[in-house]
């Protein structure tokens, strides 16, 4: 696909994260970089050029020839770079104060400070990729689990941009019919093998996008993770619960009913699904005003919560309030927990877990960990439900911002459909195609308007 026009300044950044490191980056790209580090740089072994993509031992120095530190510089000709300009890098012992210096130094002999995400701006601006590898680019930075860095991944190495270009290729060829009717408009403007296009309109791009909009929903789980809430009387073992599922006393415990006061909430990875684990207070019958807030907010994090894990106290038999809030659960995603198992015994915890004929159930001893596993397991199998038949390899995940175009594209085909299923003249037809082109032409970044692009990069850190 087409570049947009090459810009000509040069940019420069600290590509490196702030703090200090072994060794820190200074990334120049554009036309003044071989300049650049002709200017600062002297190598310990003398040359009149640099080859490309060859790293060199030198010296950088500011302007009154002072020395900042030593370095390794690569000069990487265009196009074969990150960005298709000429690119270099510095990369010096990684101290802030003396990356700031060399870059100080660097923006005095001609570059300019790069904007946030400019650099895989640039790379997508010549062409080198398009938007969805720009878009996994930030993906692949902001990840919090290893099924987002996956899903990046494979989005970096142009899983979703294949996925659209073969949809567009198809409409193009649909498109190469239709103007064969216009082109002739004195021959009745007829559509030829009108049921050849309707067949191709429905396996090659209706479905296709029916399919990637469903898989949108799964990558949302995968990206940003779902909120499963604990729930349950006082003094059952909420956070205890919590405690050992993350590995560590987060929460206080005491044998005191009501010992959490306000909601806790920790992230841990399922599997490689982020899940946002959110202890509450134990709802009951109160006159404490603090605790009265704390159960109010309790009932919110309820009512967002993707998942349920209601526990309950199996050692003894279960008490109205347990009844109660059990209710209050009706309709949501849920699993039933039953924990004290250690003082329980199994009779009495089946006589409890008999209370819950349709729910799925899970028996553990939150004190000790165990049966934890199982629980994590379980609640993996709920959030996978979720996704209705959710393939743990999924390797291709629009985003929202593709989703919301993947509809409209949709719609637009729907639209098409409808034209040349009723004989509609091929003029009128083309534009439906058109449309379903053009927005398919703004997730890959052909005709995306200006201020998402801008508002994509700006996402992005200063650097990258
Ligand atoms: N025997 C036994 N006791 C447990 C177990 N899990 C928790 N407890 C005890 O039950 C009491 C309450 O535990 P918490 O984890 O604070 O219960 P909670 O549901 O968070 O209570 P609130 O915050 O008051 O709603 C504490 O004394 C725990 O030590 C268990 O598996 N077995
Ligand atoms: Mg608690």
């Amino acid at each position: 696909m087409a570049a947009r026009p090459a810009i000509s300044d040069t940019i420069a950044a600290i590509a490196t994260a702030p703090g200090t490191g072994g060794i820190g980056i200074i990334r120049i790209s554009g036309p003044e970089s071989a300049a650049i580090l002709h200017r600062l740089f002297t190598p310990y072994r003398p040359h009149s050029s640099f080859q490309s993509h060859k790293l060199y031992y030198g010296t950088i120095a500011d302007r009154s020839g002072v020395v900042l530190d030593e370095v390794l510089a690569v000069f990487m000709q265009a196009p074969h770079t990150y960005t298709r300009e000429d690119v270099v890098e510095l990369h010096s012992h990684g101290s802030y104060l003396v990356l700031q210096a060399i870059l100080a130094e660097v923006l005095t002999a001609g570059a300019r400070v790069a904007d946030s995400g400019e650099f895989t701006k640039r790379a997508f601006l010549s062409g080198r990729i398009d938007l969805t590898r720009a878009e996994a680019v930030i993906e692949l930075l902001q990840a919090r689990t290893s099924g987002g860095v996956r899903l990046a991944a494979h989005q970096l190495q142009g899983a979703l941009y294949e996925e659209i270009v073969s949809i567009r290729d198809a409409l193009v060829d649909i498109l190469a019919v239709v103007e064969v009717a216009i082109d002739f408009p004195d021959d009745d403007v007829e559509i030829l093998e009108v049921d050849h296009l309707l067949s191709t309109l429905r396996e090659q791009v209706e479905h296709p996008l029916v399919r990637l909009i469903e898989l949108a929903d799964q990558g949302k789980v995968i990206r940003e993770g779902v909120k499963v809430v604990i729930a349950g009387r006082p003094n059952v073992g909420k956070s205890s619960l919590l405690n050992g599922l993350l590995h560590e006393e987060r929460a206080l415990v005491t044998e005191i009913p009501g010992t959490t006061r306000d909601t806790i909430e920790e992230l841990i990875s399922v599997r490689g699904i982020p899940v946002h684990l959110v202890d509450t207070a134990g709802i009951r019958a109160h006159d404490d005003f603090v605790e009265e807030l704390g159960i109010e907010r309790a009932r919110r994090k309820l009512q967002e919560a993707d998942l349920v894990l209601f526990v309950v106290d199996a050692s003894v038999s279960l008490t109205e309030l347990d009844r109660e809030l059990y209710q209050f659960l009706e309709d949501k995603k849920r699993i039933v927990v039953l924990n004290k198992l250690d003082i329980a015994g199994d009779d009495q915890a089946d006589r409890v877990g008999r209370e819950f004929p349709s729910d799925v159930q899970v028996r553990i001893v939150a004190r000790e960990g165990m049966g934890l596993d199982d629980l994590l397991d379980t609640i993996y199998q709920a959030i996978m439900d979720e996704g209705d038949g959710m393939n743990e390899q999924v390797s291709c995940a629009p985003n929202l911002r593709h989703k919301m175009i993947l509809e409209k594209t949709l719609s637009a085909c729907r639209q098409l459909r409808e034209s040349l299923h009723l004989g509609a003249p091929a003029d009128l037809v083309a534009v439906d195609l058109q449309a379903a082109l053009d927005y398919l032409g703004d997730i890959v970044g052909l005709t995306t308007p200006d201020d998402v692009l801008d508002a994509l990069f700006s996402r992005f850190c200063i650097g990258k």
